[in-house]
């Protein structure tokens, strides 16, 4: 396990009931717990004893063998959002591999090529499992990593408690067909909760709620936004209001200059999600906020296969003839053949269209994609695209992953009812 001296300090400083993890070999287990979570004791479903579980942490070109040992009386499957894996790695039932029954074992092992900010939860009935715990962050070092006082995972989570204050598990179908099964708490959970005035900070801030979209407004720091679900930008962007739908990921690294504060200002609100108490005062870096180093990608040219794919269904939107709530190019469920058949290193373009009254965030697994912006430039690389209702993207990429990858929505509730799909490389 690498953990240098500042990290030592954070960790005994934010009392984190579950210490973050790296090094040669991890277990994972997921177990039924009584937790605190946002201010209360609640029954959930946790790893290795939390929510969330413990922060995983490797460098750049490390080896990552992971153990599942399932402690749950149901399936268990974890997925690595938004690390390149080889497919059998990738943790999806039907697709990769098969459910870990209870007291079973699975042992993951994977090359860590990119460095960035990624995050590991259940597959396997995602909409309640992720919503009952089952999810962490997962961290992968920079060989040379930027200096920065403070390395910090913010995780945005929102629960939704019944009149008695307990966890709801009504999983009422109705709100599968609107924009999914919002919390009513919400929270941003921080692996440290002290700071200077004066500190360099990196915020990884990652939004695993199953389908809450966050515009996240952050007071108190000045710096720049340097990656977008992993991915470094090539140019930082300023440190402005951010969306972040479920599964994506934003790192900032930003000097503080006075009480931090995350807040959520989604569609007109104006929540405190969570804060970080200012202590003492130094004196601030007088280096300028760095820009990443890339992680090696092929950057796509004319498209080998060029699709579209339609989001229909939910409240009030035309019907479909798929069989769920939802569906994708009149399709509820995976499909039995692909919606790309590729050969690897082929390229592909896929332009979706969300014919839909409700926000939808398209996860392709198993390889980063770039949004085209709408004079058909290269826009940032993503494993998630947040299409507004109406709206219509293109998403282009290099497919150099082989395997059978899915791409669905991360709206859980939506996934679960209808909008999922796949495409292989072969
Ligand atoms: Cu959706």
């Amino acid at each position: 396990m690498k953990v240098n001296r500042r990290q030592a300090l954070s960790l005994l400083a934010a009392c984190l009931a579950t210490p973050a993890l790296g090094g040669s070999r991890i277990t994972l287990r997921p177990e039924e717990i009584v937790t605190q979570v946002a201010g209360r004791r609640l029954p959930m479903l946790g790893f290795n004893g939390g929510v969330p579980g413990p922060d995983i942490r490797f460098r750049q070109g490390d080896t990552a063998q992971i153990r599942l040992d399932n402690g749950l009386n149901d399936g268990a499957l974890v997925h690595w959002h938004g690390l390149r894996v080889p497919n059998r790695m990738d943790g999806v039932n039907v697709l990769t591999q098969d459910v870990v029954i209870p007291g079973e074992r699975f042992d993951y092992r994977f090359d860590l090529a990119d460095a960035g900010t990624y995050w590991y939860h259940s597959h396997y009935l995602s909409y309640e499992q992720v919503s009952r715990g089952l999810f962490g962050a997962f961290i992968v070092e920079e060989r040379d990593p930027p200096a920065v006082d403070h390395d910090i995972t913010v995780q945005l989570f929102d629960l939704l408690l019944d009149a008695d204050g307990q966890y709801d598990d009504s999983f009422d179908p109705a709100r599968f067909a609107t924009e999914g099964r919002l919390g009513n708490i919400k929270t941003a959970i921080l692996s440290r909760n002290s700071v200077q005035q004066g500190d360099r900070l990196r915020l990884r801030i990652i939004n695993p709620s199953i389908d809450r979209i966050y515009r996240l407004s952050v007071t108190g720091l000045a710096g720049k936004i340097v990656a977008l679900d992993g991915m470094p930008l090539e140019v930082p962007q300023a440190l402005a209001p951010m969306a972040l739908a479920p599964s994506q990921r934003c790192d900032v690294i930003a000097d503080v200059t006075g009480p931090v504060a995350l807040r959520d200002t989604y569609d007109g609100a104006n929540d405190l999600l969570g804060h970080l108490t200012v202590t003492g005062t130094r004196s601030p870096s007088t280096a300028p906020i760095p820009t990443l180093p890339p992680n090696r990608m092929t950057r796509p040219g004319t498209p080998d296969h060029t699709t579209r794919l339609v989001l229909q269904g939910g409240a009030g939107a035309p019907a479909h003839r798929g069989t769920g709530t939802w569906a994708l190019n009149d399709v509820s469920g995976l499909p039995s053949r692909p919606l790309i058949a590729a050969k690897r290193s082929q390229t592909m373009r896929i332009e979706i269209e969300n014919r839909t009254g409700f926000p939808h965030v398209m996860h392709l697994h198993g390889h980063h994609f770039h949004e085209l912006d709408t004079s058909g430039d290269l826009g940032p690389l993503r494993d998630s695209t947040l299409l507004a209702a109406g709206e219509t993207r293109a998403i282009t990429a290099v497919l150099d992953n082989p395997g059978a990858w899915m791409l669905h929505c991360h709206m859980l509730s939506h996934q679960a009812d209808g909008m999922a799909t796949w495409l292989t490389v072969s």
